[in-house]
């Protein structure tokens, strides 16, 4: 993309309604523009953002054995009366009348509208196990919305619902879960950590938060500081390996990692006091094992190998797509701006031309644009006429990790300089030098 026919709208000044990094820096990048409280227009650069994360999340559910599929925003109040959940959810939910004076409400979550689905198609054991999913917006009519896109009313957000047959299978299906948000989060280049929650309105026994650790987090969390040091790594997983999902929770749940609601102030002192530790924390996903409380409510019955009719054991599984970008860049700023990580970068690298309208110089440029974009990575070329300093306040403020500065001096000497954003090091290297350094940082990516 050449950001002279780009429509990225960073602001110079710092908005004031903005009270942490992650919002005020998804302003002033352009990232996202309010259009009433907690309800967002996602900008071009935002958008990008938020599509690679939703590829991410596609693909490790995918990978995970779970199906894709969409289901509508506005949901019939009826399902919700069946569950009963409709008087229960309250304020937060968004509820709309039509044209023909039918309740509607726009989906906080979709328990209901999924089972409501399977118990019309599926009536067999034969069927199981199955694990159905969407990326969908959601609505909840939070009372505070704050902090920008963490805490919306409007929000994008995965939710996953195994269906089994029995309980083992379906725990079997919540660490499949838990492993394969793992994968998720780490690929994102966040640290996630799984810590035992409480069931909320969604209910159930089984239920672990994972969150980010930062300052601005919403959640006081207490845990054990060996959780920090494990990390998934591209370990090999068999999905339907019932042990190796079970020892991989084991390993990532038995130290002590709880959110205030769970908290054991008992337990916490068996923790080697160096050890212990007290912090804030982003949560951005929930796994949840409830059993058959929807399947019970709404009569979601398969026929058991003996001929009997049982109802499934459910579970749901949700991960806060919008919400992890504000998580990502609380993680990885600096003063002057975002730092991506190369997995959910919005452009590869950035080009900055030092003197737009030289010839030289505009050649280089093109020619390394081509060789970038002839590679399949995806390059932002500032080619505007702009002083040099402008453009790099641009390039740090938008996170690109990596930068190919091009100028008549150095291409004197037939070199372009890559630079770090993360480290801010740079290093002069031929152009095509520089072109096969930054394949070789996204291949496999
Ligand atoms: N049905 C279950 C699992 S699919 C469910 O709704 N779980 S949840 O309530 O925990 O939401 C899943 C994730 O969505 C949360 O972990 C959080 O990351 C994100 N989320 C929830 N509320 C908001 C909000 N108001 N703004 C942004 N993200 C949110």
């Amino acid at each position: 993309m050449r950001l002279s026919r780009y429509f990225l709208p960073v602001l110079k000044e710092t908005p004031s309604e903005a009270q942490i990094a992650s919002h005020r820096l998804m302003l002033r990048a352009g990232m996202i523009k309010q259009s009433s409280a907690g309800i967002y227009s996602w900008l071009p650069l935002g958008f990008k953002v938020l599509r690679k994360l939703e590829n991410i999340v596609h693909e490790e559910q995918v990978r995970a054995g779970h199906v894709p599929m969409l289901m509508p925003t506005l949901q019939s109040a009826d399902l919700w009366r069946e569950s009963g959940r409709y008087d229960d959810y309250g304020q937060e939910m968004l509820r709309i009348t039509d044209r023909h004076d039918r309740d509607m409400l726009y989906g906080p979550t979709n328990e209901e509208l999924i089972t409501d689905i399977f118990r019309s198609h599926v009536g067999s054991y034969k069927d199981l196990p199955l694990t159905l999913y969407h990326i969908q917006w959601k609505f909840r009519d939070e009372v505070r919305p704050r902090f920008g896109v963490m805490r919306g009313r409007e929000f994008f957000m995965k939710d996953g619902y195994n269906f089994d047959l029995t309980k083992e299978d379906a725990l079997h299906a919540y660490n499949r879960h838990l492993v394969s948000y793992l994968r998720t989060y780490e690929r994102m280049g966040l640290q996630a950590i799984p810590m035992r929650a409480d069931g909320g309105p969604i209910g159930g026994d089984y239920t672990h938060e994972f969150l980010v650790l930062a300052d601005t987090g919403e959640s006081e969390v207490f845990y054990d500081s060996a959780v920090t040091d494990l990390s998934f790594g591209d370990r090999e997983i068999d999905y339907d390996d019932h042990a190796q999902c079970q020892s991989i929770l084991e390993e990532f749940t038995s130290k002590y990692a709880r959110t205030d609601e769970t908290h054991d102030e008992a337990k916490f002192s068996e923790v080697p006091e160096d050890r212990r530790r007290v912090a804030r924390g982003i949560e951005v996903g929930q796994i949840f094992y409830f059993g058959t409380k929807y399947s019970e409510a709404m009569n979601a019955m398969v026929q058991g190998p003996d001929g009997k009719k049982v109802p499934v054991h459910m579970g749901s599984h949700g991960i806060g797509v919008s919400r992890l970008i504000g998580a990502i860049i609380e993680a990885s700023h600096d003063d002057k701006g975002i730092i991506w990580p190369e997995g959910v970068t919005p452009f590869h690298c950035g080009i900055v031309n030092l003197k737009q309208g030289d010839e030289e110089a505009d050649a280089a440029c093109d020619a390394l644009y081509k060789s970038l974009t002839a590679l399949g990575l995806d390059p932002l070329y500032d080619d505007r006429k702009e002083r040099a300093g402008g453009k790099f306040a641009t390039m740090d403020l938008i996170g690109l990790p990596w930068r190919i500065t091009v100028g008549p001096r150095g291409l004197k000497n037939g070199v372009v300089e890559l630079t770090s954003r993360r480290t801010g090091e740079s290093e002069e290297l031929s152009p095509e030098e520089a072109v096969k350094r930054i394949a070789e940082i996204y291949a496999g990516l």
